[in-house]
């Protein structure tokens, strides 16, 4: 108890290590499949769909009546750029599950522009998750994902879908738009779950 073997070199959950095979970056570079959509918050809408078909929804202000946590996290991504220390506001998934109903194990994550990615429920819960919609203290940017994006970053950062509109929870593991191309299912960037097979 209480002993730090010297020659540790594992993970540090909220530390500054790197992940294998990545490289710092001070930039906040733009990854997005295709062109960016441009969502009005009046227009927008968050949506939590069961296994059994329950509808779960928020539109913008009911999503900012939520508590907000502020979040610092590196964020690693599988083009191989990593950014340690970012900061966030959003909406823990925990709070917008805390009704939901589910013996689900997966989840698909939808997009404005028609985005998916596939991860596992519990990912999403104990504080691992949230709907972010600030980013150093401003709206998050609309190439970020603004006006609110899923942040999930101990996973690679294609599993955080910008521009978020819904979740669909399935008992069975469907593969989403990467994960279609060939990347990892899980994608954790701690043992370079890359692509398919690593
Ligand atoms: N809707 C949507 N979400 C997305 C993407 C995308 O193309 N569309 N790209 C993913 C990938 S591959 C990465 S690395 C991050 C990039 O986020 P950023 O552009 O804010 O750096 O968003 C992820 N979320
Ligand atoms: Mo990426």
């Amino acid at each position: 108890m209480g002993i730090v073997s010297p020659g540790f070199t594992g993970r540090r959950r909220g530390g500054s290590d790197l992940p294998p095979g990545q490289y710092l970056t001070r930039d906040f570079p733009v990854l997005s499949a295709g062109p960016t959509p441009h969502i009005l918050t009046e227009h927008w809408e968050f949506s939590i769909a069961s296994e059994t078909g329950e509808v779960y929804r928020w539109d913008w202000q009911a999503l900012q009546a939520l508590p907000a946590e502020d979040i610092t996290t590196d964020l690693h991504c599988v083009t191989r750029w990593s950014k340690l220390g970012t900061d966030w506001k959003g909406v823990s998934l925990d709070t917008l599950f805390e009704d939901v109903e589910t013996g689900a194990d997966f989840v698909m994550a939808h997009s404005y522009g028609g985005y998916t990615t596939n991860l596992p429920l519990e990912d999403l819960l104990d504080g691992q998750a949230w709907i972010a919609y600030e980013y150093d203290g401003d709206p998050l940017a609309a190439e970020h994902g603004g006006p609110a994006r899923l942040l999930v970053p101990h996973l690679y950062l294609w599993k955080s879908a910008k521009w978020v509109r819904g979740l669909v929870l399935s008992d069975t593991n469907d593969l989403g738009f990467w994960e279609t191309a060939g990347y990892h299912e899980y994608g954790d960037p701690w043992k370079e779950q890359r692509y398919a097979g690593d």
